[in-house]
């Protein structure tokens, strides 16, 4: 696959990623072929139009139809790679989510600079949340009346925890500007856009901790907008999610 050796990507950790070098490498393929094939037919042409072989213009230019054909042969392995690669993958990651009840749910909103993170609870139902209940001790504001949100699960911030083998389906909004989630073992980069919620889905493939970058410029601190992205066993998090509901709700740490 990787022709490149040294050149590689970082070793993909998600079920989708192996989808997503592949037409990484292969357009890179493309574009060497191309940088390669123009290359050489800029040293020919400066060769062969040299000024000592040819002391008079000639006004009546290429005959050949050879770069038509050339065209039409980049642009049908441009069309290949469209319909063959990149149209499947987003037809299967994006338009196809797994079912929810299959699948570990989370909702991630950021902020200047971090990630929060909550989970449904045990009724698998999010409480409500509104802007109007926002305020410092209410920072996502959440709806407190709502019976749906009581066994609710605050992660801590700029971490998260998922079970290996099932689909993460995540939520992503904003509080302010416009931030992008981004973990690169995974192969995915979702912005998180103020009044939208925008869904996301993926599997990881082994347990590890994954660091989070925020893809997109977002103020002063914006390098500092890190996170992590913890998968464990199907038992560790049983354990932790257990844990965490017999304390009601709140903060729990991953440690
Ligand atoms: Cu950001």
């Amino acid at each position: 696959m990787n022709l490149f050796g040294f050149l590689g990507l970082p070793v993909s950790m998600s079920v989708h990623g192996p989808q997503v070098d592949k037409l990484v490498y292969y357009v890179h393929y493309l574009m060497f072929a191309l940088f390669a094939g123009w290359l050489a037919y800029f040293l020919y042409t400066v060769f062969k139009f040299r000024k000592s072989a040819n002391p008079k213009a000639c006004y009546t230019g290429a005959k050949s139809h050879a770069s038509s054909y050339i065209e039409l042969a980049v642009a049908s392995i441009e069309i290949a790679l469209l319909v063959g690669f990149a149209v499947p993958l987003w037809g299967g990651l994006v338009d196809k989510f797994p079912a929810e009840k299959d699948a570990t749910v989370l909702r991630i909103t950021a902020e200047q600079f971090a990630w929060n993170t909550r989970y449904s609870g045990k009724d698998g139902i999010f409480g409500k949340q509104d802007v109007k209940f926002l305020s410092t001790s209410n920072p996502l504001g959440l709806d407190n009346s709502d019976p749906a949100g009581k066994d609710d699960i605050t992660a801590p911030l700029n971490e998260m925890i998922v079970p290996l083998g099932k689909p993460v389906i995540t939520y992503f909004t904003s509080k302010d500007v416009i931030h992008s989630f981004k973990v690169v073992p995974f192969r995915i980069t979702q912005d998180c856009i103020p009044g939208l919620s925008i869904p996301l889905w993926f599997e990881p493939t082994k347990v590890g901790d994954y660091l989070i970058n925020c893809a997109q410029l977002c103020g002063n601190s914006h390098y500092f907008m890190k996170g992590v992205f913890k998968v464990v066993t199907p038992e560790d998090y049983e354990k932790y999610m257990a844990e965490k509901s017999k304390s009601g709700g709140g903060a729990v740490s991953f440690e």
